[in-house]
């Protein structure tokens, strides 16, 4: 049971790399003295209810500022997340305060980490699709960024040249 597991995983693994082999371009979006880059969100199969979303956010100022909420036009809410490990179980608690982008620090929502969750999904994500959400930051304000659709098991924009991650790979 468990080789058949590992079968299938190394199978899903190769068909998601030639998948994205087509050339992604990251979309880098600037508000104010932030920087938002390779933003993605996780492929769904028919009638999921939640899709996970990821992006990499880089403050370059000098004031702290703070991811207060995203909307998304294909869900009831998008809700921010933090995944944690208790007692060897990952779960994952909402951000009721938002996420904090420290001055001078680069934050990264990914698989196993911070992450944006649309939750009430009312339409099937397909791999190549891009969607705009907006983001709302306690000091930069507003601004829209495009997410394209990845494989169902993308774990990081192929566009983001970025390798320094602060969340824990699990
Ligand atoms: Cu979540």
């Amino acid at each position: 049971m468990k080789l058949f597991l590992i079968a299938l995983l190394t199978g899903a693994t190769t068909f998601a790399t030639s998948a994205i082999a087509e050339d992604h371009t990251a979309a880098e979006v600037q508000i104010e003295e932030l920087s938002v880059t390779g933003a993605f969100i996780r492929a769904t199969l028919p009638h999921a209810p939640v899709a996970g979303g990821y992006m990499t956010i880089t403050n370059h100022g000098t004031t702290d500022d703070r991811l207060l909420s995203v909307t998304a036009p294909i869900g009831d809410r998008t809700d921010l997340h933090k995944m944690t490990v208790e007692n060897d179980v990952m779960t994952m608690r909402a951000l009721p305060d938002g996420l904090p982008v420290p001055a001078g620090e680069t934050v990264s929502l990914q698989p196993a980490g911070h992450h944006l969750m649309i939750m009430g999904l009312n339409t099937q994500l397909v791999e190549g699709q891009t969607y705009d959400l907006t983001l709302k930051f306690e000091n930069a304000g507003e601004v829209t960024v495009p997410f394209d659709v990845l494989a169902l098991n993308a774990r990081k924009h192929p566009g983001l040249q970025e390798t320094d991650t602060h969340a824990p790979e699990k």
